[in-house]
C-alpha cells in the first residue's frame, strides 16, 4: 500500500523537496558511499517487513557517528526537510518506512558496543548493534540483553527502544522502561541529549530518557543506549503443552505463576490455527504429533512454558512437579519437555516462526492488543466471524482475500497478536477490521498497541486507547522538541 492507497493522508506542502545542494551537502558529511540514491538500492528502505506499505524516498543516509547525525538533523531541521529514523526496519505498523519522499537516515553504521562493566551488567552500545549481535556479545560475558523477540536477527538495539518492543521474556525482566539506565539521542535541531549513565538510581528532576522510549522516531534519532542486563541463567527448560480450552490455558498460567514462581521466564500461547500456519511454513513434524503423523493435533489451543535459573536439578524437579500436578488433575492434556538445547531452539520455532508464517498467503494484518485476559482470544473468534459474514474468509477458496484469522501471544504480559493472513492487500479487509478490532479493544479497556506501537498504521486510532487530555499532551511535547514536526511525519501525532 502507498501513499496513494490513502487518500486522508497528504503530503505536507511545508516540507522541501531534496535538491542537488542537499545532496552535496550530505555528501560531505557523510561520504559518497553514505549516500544512497539508487533506484534499486533504495527499495530495501522504502518498503517494510510485511510488504504492506511502500514509501517514495529519493535518498538514504548512513552516517557513521552521533556527530555526524547531528551535522545531519540540524541541517534538515534548518532546510524543512522530513526525515525518518530507521534501524532494522522490522517494525510491524509501517513506522520505520517513508510515506512521501521523507529522507531516511539509517543508524546501521553506528554498531559497536562501547563498554561492559560484567560486575554491574550494564552494556552501553550503539544503537545500530543487531540485537543477536549484543545477545551473542553478553553470552560470552555470563550476561542475558533483557529482551528478546523473533526479529533479533535483524532488529536493531536503538529500533527497539525506540518502539519499547516486548517481546517473549518481558515477564521476567520487565520492560525497556525499567532496564533502559540512559540514552544518547539527537534532536531535530541537532543538540545532542548525552545521558549514557550508569545509574541505577536518579531521582534528580524528570526521567527525560523515557520520552525517547517508544517515541518511534517522533522525537529525536537515539544514537547510544545503556542497559542493565540480567545474569545469564545457567539452566534452561522448555515444555510445550497442549490444551482442551483458552480457560485451561489461564488456569495453567495461574498455576504457572504460583508454582514456577521465580524460575517462569516465558508463558505463551498459540491457537491451533497458527500451529498449522507455522507447521506449513517450517515443514518440522509438531512437537506434539504421533509418531505416525506429523500433522498439528486437534488441541484448539498450545503454551510454551520457558524456564530458567542458576541450579539445574532443582529447576527440573520444579518444572516436573509442576507439569506432573496439571496433567493429573487434566488441565493440560499433552506436552513434551525439551531435552537439550537443540530441542529448546525447536519448540520455541514453534513460537517465533508464527510471524513470518503468517505473510505466506501473500501478506497479513498485523493487531497487537492488550486486553483483559479472561476476553482475550474472544476478539479472534469474533474477527473470524465478521470476515466469514462478509464473505472474505476461506482458507480453502484461493479467490476470498482472507485465508485466516489466527491468534496467538503472550498472555503473560496480557497481550494477544491477532493476524489475519490475507492473499492480498484488499481495501474491503481493511475496511472490514478498523475500526472494529479497535472498538472492540476500547470497550474492554485494553489497548490497541501493547508493543509494536502506533506507526503508520494506527495514526487515526490513538483516542481508542488515549484521553483526550493524553493526546494533547502528547501533542505539546511534540511540538516542544520538534517544532517544525520533520521527524517521522505522517505517523504516530
Ligand atoms: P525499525 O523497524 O527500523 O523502526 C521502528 C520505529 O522506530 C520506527 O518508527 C523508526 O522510525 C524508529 N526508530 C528506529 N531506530 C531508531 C533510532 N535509532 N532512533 C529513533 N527512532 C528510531 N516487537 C515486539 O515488541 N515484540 C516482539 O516480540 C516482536 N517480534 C517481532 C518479530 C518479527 C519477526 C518482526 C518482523 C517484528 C517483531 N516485532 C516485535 C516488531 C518490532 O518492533 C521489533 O522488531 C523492533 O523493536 C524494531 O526494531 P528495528 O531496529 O527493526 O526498528
Ligand atoms: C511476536 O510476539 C511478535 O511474535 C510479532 O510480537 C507478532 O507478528 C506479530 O503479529
Ligand atoms: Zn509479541
Amino acid at each position: 500500500l502507498t501513499a496513494e492507497n490513502y487518500p486522508d493522508v497528504k503530503r505536507d506542502p511545508r516540507f522541501a523537496h531534496l535538491t542537488d545542494t542537499d545532496l552535496a551537502f550530505f555528501r560531505s558529511v557523510v561520504g559518497d558511499k553514505q549516500v544512497i540514491t539508487d533506484s534499486n538500492d533504495l527499495a530495501a528502505y522504502n518498503e517494510d517487513w510485511m510488504r504492506k506499505y511502500r514509501g517514495q524516498s529519493k535518498v538514504v543516509l548512513k552516517p557513521k557517528s552521533t556527530s555526524e547525525i547531528s551535522t545531519l538533523l540540524k541541517y534538515c531541521n534548518e532546510h524543512l526537510l522530513a526525515v525518518v529514523p530507521q534501524g532494522g526496519n522490522t517494525s510491524l505498523v509501517g513506522g520505520s518506512v517513508p510515506v512521501f519522499d521523507e529522507v531516511v537516515i539509517s543508524v546501521a553504521n553506528l554498531n559497536r558496543v562501547r563498554s561492559f562493566d560484567e560486575t554491574s551488567g550494564i552494556l552501553k552500545a550503539d544503537s545500530g548493534v543487531i540485537l543477536e549481535n549484543a545477545e551473542s556479545f553478553l553470552a560470552e560475558h555470563g550476561a542475558v540483553f533483557p529482551l528478546d523477540l523473533g526479529a533479533k536477527g535483524s532488529c536493531f538495539i536503538g529500533g527497539n527502544i525506540a518502539t519499547n518492543a516486548g517481546g517473549l521474556r518481558l515477564l521476567r525482566y520487565g520492560s525497556l522502561h525499567g532496564s533502559v539506565l540512559g540514552l544518547e539521542a539527537v534532536l531535530p535541531d541537532g543538540t545532542i541529549y548525552d545521558s549514557m549513565h550508569s545509574l541505577r538510581k536518579d531521582n534528580t528532576g524528570y526521567d527525560l530518557k523515557q520520552l525517547f522510549i517508544g517515541s518511534e522516531g517522533t522525537l529525536g534519532i537515539i544514537t547510544g543506549i545503556s542497559i542493565l542486563c540480567p545474569a545469564r541463567p545457567r539452566s534452561v527448560n522448555v515444555a510445550f503443552l497442549g490444551l482442551e480450552s483458552y480457560d485451561k490455558v489461564r488456569e495453567t498460567f495461574r498455576r504457572a505463576r504460583a508454582d514456577l514462581c521465580e524460575i517462569l521466564s516465558a508463558f505463551e500461547f498459540m491457537d491451533r490455527k497458527s500451529q498449522v500456519f507455522a507447521s506449513r511454513f517450517t515443514g518440522l513434524p509438531h512437537p506434539l504429533a504421533g509418531e505416525d503423523n506429523t500433522d498439528v493435533p486437534d488441541y484448539p489451543f498450545y503454551v510454551l512454558i520457558e524456564v530458567s535459573g542458576s541450579n539445574k536439578e532443582h529447576d527440573d524437579a520444579k518444572l516436573e512437579s509442576f507439569l506432573e500436578s496439571v496433567m493429573e488433575d487434566e488441565t493440560v492434556a499433552d506436552g513434551t519437555v525439551s531435552q537439550d538445547e537443540t530441542q529448546l531452539k525447536t519448540l520455541w520455532r514453534w513460537r517465533e516462526s508464527i510471524s513470518e508464517a503468517s505473510t505466506m498467503f501473500g501478506g497479513v494484518f498485523k493487531y497487537d492488543v492488550s486486553l483483559p485476559l479472561p476476553k482475550m482470544y474472544s476478539l479472534v473468534d469474533s474477527v473470524a466471524e465478521r470476515l466469514k459474514e462478509k464473505g472474505l474468509l476461506s482458507f480453502e477458496d484461493s479467490s476470498k482475500p482472507v485465508a485466516d484469522a489466527i491468534g496467538y501471544g503472550h498472555i503473560g504480559d496480557g497481550n494477544l497478536h491477532l493476524n489475519v493472513c490475507v492473499r492480498e492487500y484488499a481495501k474491503e479487509v481493511e475496511e472490514a477490521l478498523e475500526p472494529f478490532v479497535y472498538e472492540q479493544v476500547q470497550a474492554n479497556r485494553g489497548s490497541i498497541s501493547a508493543e509494536h506501537g502506533v506507526g503508520f498504521q494506527k495514526k487515526h486510532y490513538i483516542q481508542y486507547s488515549k484521553s483526550p487530555v493524553e493526546i494533547q499532551m502528547i501533542k505539546d511535547l511534540k511540538k516542544h522538541y520538534d517544532p517544525k514536526g520533520i521527524m517521522n511525519p505522517y505517523k504516530y501525532i
